[in-house]
């Protein structure tokens, strides 16, 4: 039996990325594709609860912890993404580890190989799509602003980190456009991603 694929997006924040899987999925259950939606931070398990009162500042915690917190986050939840893919789900994710090294590097001030270490193992993403935005096209998207790395230099900063961890599995997609011409590009990637990895293993990050 052919697996599912693991489709991670990323991005700054407001680029567009939560709007993008949702239309993803709609238009992968069109086709009969059989596809879920995985988030990052997911803040409905307990330490999904401590991270979200975290980037709402209702409590303060070391920049490490947080950054260890985000990677349990998704360790929680590794024997369900397996479990998916292997029985033919393609996973539409919101966030993953890239997210966790890009904005830790830049809260925490180590280097992005300290970063990504808690994350080697975790199951690796087959494609990710990284929505580009200008700082300009961020301010003008609703609720920017109201969390913790809402802010212009952390947001370059974050930006600057995300390019260093590219590797040939991105693509770069310019989320400046409108939502319909973003979704055009996203699912033209998607569906040669679906089929391309169909009978190939599940990679491991960093191994
Ligand atoms: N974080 C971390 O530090 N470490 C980690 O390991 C992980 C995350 C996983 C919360 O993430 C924070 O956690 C985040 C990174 C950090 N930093 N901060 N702050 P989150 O993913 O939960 O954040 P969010 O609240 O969902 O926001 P977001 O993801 O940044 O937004 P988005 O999903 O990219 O955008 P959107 O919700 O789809 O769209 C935003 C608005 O723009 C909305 O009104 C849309 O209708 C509109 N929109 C979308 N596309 C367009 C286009 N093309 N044109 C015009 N308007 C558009
Ligand atoms: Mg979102």
């Amino acid at each position: 039996m052919s697996r599912g694929a693991f489709i991670v997006f990323e991005g700054l924040d407001r680029a567009g990325k939560s709007t993008q899987v949702s239309m993803l999925l709609q238009a992968l259950k069109d086709r009969s594709i059989p596809a879920q939606k995985q988030v990052f931070p997911d803040r409905t398990t307990a330490i999904g609860g401590i991270i979200n009162d975290y980037l709402a500042k209702k409590v303060e915690l070391p920049s490490e912890a947080v950054h260890l917190l985000f990677s349990a986050n998704r360790w929680e939840c590794k024997n369900s993404i397996q479990e998916s893919l292997e029985k033919g789900t393609t996973l539409v994710v919101d966030r993953y580890a890239a997210s966790g090294a890009a904005y830790s590097s830049v809260t925490t001030g180590r280097p992005l190989e300290w970063c990504r270490a808690p994350d080697q193992g975790l199951p690796a993403p087959d494609l990710v799509l990284f929505l580009e935005v200008s700082p300009e096209a961020q301010k003008t998207r609703p609720d920017w602003g109201g969390e913790r790395f809402e802010r212009d230099e952390t947001q370059s900063k974050v930006a600057k980190s995300f390019r260093q961890l590219a590797t040939s599995n991105w693509v770069f997609v310019d989320a400046g456009r409108t939502k319909e011409e973003v979704h055009q590009d996203v699912l033209d990637f998607a569906l040669k991603a679906i089929e391309a990895c169909k009978q190939q293993p599940i990679g491991k990050l960093d191994e």
